[in-house]
């Protein structure tokens, strides 16, 4: 159930991770990750990765987007999940297939034989992308996970605990990882400190130019 230290390529050791954290390095194979992120232009033809604005007006770094029934946005009106792109107005693209099953393959690995997502958040980072020390919950039900998925340049996650002051550890997930927040890892607080450019595999226009596309697949309701 619980991830131990693994090594990489290189011989660099993860540090060991709390339970409820799953890490499948290098879950996705290269030539399938291809095939998932043409998946996702798709996905974007439909859904246009859009940012968010704060409530300077500003406009936050990272580019977003969803696909299944529901999916994730904040406005004036605070977060919340929504049936339909708020720009565009159109509901939001079915998940795709391939990417729904990998995550539900994933959620039974760490013992979650019936997870269903219906909402999957794409997060896109440019070079200087980052994502502030958070909980994901507005969802319905913490008893279900989230699976994330991790493409392009390498992210420094930022894993830290049940309260925001607890100590926070520096995980990277490299192109094709795979993670799983379940159970007591479920409600960490954990954010993407950077994005190391020059890491990815390959280039592809479903990804920011040095950036990274990160997804998390959730049962919302
Ligand atoms: C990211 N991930 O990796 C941001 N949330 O770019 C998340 O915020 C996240 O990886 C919930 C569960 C898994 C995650
Ligand atoms: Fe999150």
């Amino acid at each position: 159930m619980r991830a131990a230290a693994q090594a990489d390529l290189f011989g660099a050791v993860d540090p060991v991770l709390p339970p409820g954290i799953a890490l499948f390095r290098g879950r996705i194979p290269l030539a399938e990750s291809r095939v998932l992120l043409d998946d996702m232009l798709t996905v974007f033809a439909a859904a246009p990765p859009y940012r968010l604005r704060m409530k300077t007006g500003a406009y936050v770094i990272n580019q977003l987007t969803n696909c299944g029934e529901l999916g994730w946005h904040s406005d004036s009106q605070g977060y919340r999940y929504v049936d339909r792109h708020p720009e565009q107005g159109t509901p939001w693209p079915a998940i795709p297939p391939r990417v729904k099953a990998a995550a539900i393959a994933a959620a039974r690995e760490c013992g979650v034989a019936d997870f269903d997502p219906d909402a999957c958040l794409v997060n896109l980072y440019a070079a200087e992308g980052k994502l502030n020390l958070h909980q994901d919950h507005d969802e319905a039900d913490f008893a279900w996970p989230i699976v994330s998925f991790s493409f392009g340049n390498d992210g420094v996650f930022a894993l830290g605990g049940a309260k925001r002051r607890d100590p926070v550890q520096g995980v990277t997930l490299h192109h094709g990882d795979v993670m799983v927040l379940h159970g007591p890892g479920r409600m960490l607080f954990h954010g993407v400190k950077k994005i190391v450019p020059g890491t990815a595999p390959f280039q592809h226009s479903a990804i920011p130019a040095n950036g990274r596309l990160n997804l998390t697949l959730r049962r919302a309701t």
